[in-house]
């Protein structure tokens, strides 16, 4: 057994030992929801593919650096526990909270504009700081900051004219109220902290018009378990029912935490709470046992960082969305714009440059499942109402060759191109396709095979 092999074995019996996979298949839902309710709840995120990522707060304000320091090794977010900052002197950062160029109709049409059918934004991150008008706290963007307008409210509102699902992001870890900013913080009277989180979700939950999905975070905390995530779950779906919920409401093995950390390839387990799992930063090189979710940055820090301009490229972001999904999973990456309220511009380059390629190969991402193809050397396969698509990364010379397609084939076609049949033929259990010369598109071109 090799190394990784033997390090993917213990990542999989840590999690496996330790998780009790909930009857019914992946996920929670309803206690009582039936496989059809669930497909059905399920169904718009299943044909999404592929979101918006935004880490946005008060942090965002020093883009990485605390008194001169830069953040090095923690992302931006981070920067009250990488800096050991107390909380009554961090909290004073939001005072210069003042986002003037934010633009929530941009943002939204942005996302639009890059094939992104939902959007999930920081409501509160682990330093306690909300960016929606909470009745149950001043440390929001209404009462702490001299911006003073509710930017859920109207990101939800320009998601909803832009047709795009609207989601949060809320940590139930929360610095605010925990004895130190540290990961594994404690918070003292956690009831009283658990009536006050339960509070915030009603007001999000009922004051901001329908959410698409719910992306919880934080739960390595100590004091977190899985009866917890089961009565917050059960507590957010009272308001509304057909929530996508993350399974970060669960308590997920120390060894998956240790393992995104660490960015080792560990085995999803399926979410005793809630609906998809997470891998972060990641890709599972197998097709996991449930919905799930790769959420990932575009350089390296979720939240603004002045100094990190390790970019991913255009090509790498397009090949790992096409990889995700060829793996039936979605794509939620991330933008952290800036504590002016803008988006950096190699964010934006990047998803519209994306935007353009899902206009042409987006049929072979939405709602597509899991490729009858694995493991290729060339590319990555998807599959949706009979037709194959064949994502192509490396362009051969003259014909694709494929073995082990059970599937007959009628026509052929590049999606770039639909109404020219390109020739197929099948024999000897192989089916070879000819091809032009020229891909359509360098990163990758979608071929398509209709079944007969
Ligand atoms: O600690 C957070 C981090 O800041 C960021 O929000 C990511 C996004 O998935 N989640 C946690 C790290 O796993």
């Amino acid at each position: 057994m090799s190394a990784m092999d033997r390090r993917e074995f213990l990542w999989t019996t840590a999690a496996g030992a330790s998780l009790l996979a909930r009857p019914g298949g992946s996920g929670a839902g309803w206690p009582d929801e039936s496989p059809a309710e669930r497909d059905r709840r399920m169904a718009w995120w299943r044909e999404a593919r592929f979101g918006m990522f935004i880490h946005w707060g008060i942090y965002s304000t020093l883009g990485g650096v605390w008194k001169g320091e830069q953040v090095k090794l923690q992302p931006a977010e981070w920067t009250m526990q990488a800096k050991h900052v107390p909380d009554a002197e961090y909290s004073q950062i939001a005072a210069n909270f003042n986002p003037v160029k934010f633009n929530a109709r941009e943002w939204a049409a942005l996302a639009k504009r890059a094939g992104m059918k939902y959007l999930v934004i920081t409501s509160k991150h682990h330093d306690g700081f909300c960016l929606f008008d909470s009745k149950l706290t001043n440390y929001d963007i209404m009462d702490a900051t001299p911006f003073q307008r509710d930017v859920i409210k109207e990101l939800a509102e320009a998601c909803a004219a832009e047709g795009i699902r609207f989601g949060v992001y809320y940590s139930q870890l929360d610095w605010h109220f925990a004895e130190k900013p540290v990961a594994r913080a404690t918070i003292p009277n956690f009831d009283r902290y658990l009536e006050y989180m339960k509070g915030q979700l009603e007001e999000l939950l009922t004051g901001y018009g329908p959410f698409g999905s719910l992306f919880f975070d934080g739960d390595w905390m100590p004091q977190w378990n899985n009866v917890l995530g089961r009565e917050i779950e059960a507590w957010c779906r009272r308001f509304q029912p057909h929530l996508v919920i993350n399974d970060r409401l669960s308590k997920r093995p120390t060894s998956i935490q240790l393992a995104a950390l660490l960015k080792l390839p560990y085995r999803v387990p399926v979410p005793p709470v809630g609906d998809y799992a997470t891998p972060e930063q990641s890709i599972p090189g197998y097709l996991p046992p449930c919905d799930w979710e790769s959420n990932m940055t575009m350089n390296t820090s979720w939240g603004y960082k002045s100094f990190d301009n390790n970019w991913k490229s255009t090509a790498d972001l397009i090949r790992k969305l096409v990889d995700i999904a060829s793996k039936g999973g979605n794509f939620l990456l991330n933008v952290g714009p800036t504590g002016e309220g803008v988006i950096p511009q190699p964010s934006v380059e990047r998803l519209e440059a994306i935007g353009k390629w899902m206009q042409v190969n987006g049929e072979a991402i939405y709602g597509t499942g899991a490729g009858p193809l694995q493991n290729l050397k060339w590319g990555r396969s998807t599959q949706k109402a009979g037709n194959i698509y064949l994502h192509v990364f490396d362009w051969p010379a003259g014909e694709l060759k494929i073995k082990g397609l059970k599937q007959n084939v009628r026509r052929a076609y590049l999606l770039a191109d639909a109404k020219a049949d390109l020739p197929v033929s099948q024999a000897g259990g192989a089916t070879t396709i000819k091809l032009p010369e020229i891909a359509p598109d360098p990163i990758s071109s979608a071929v398509v095979l209709e079944g007969r």
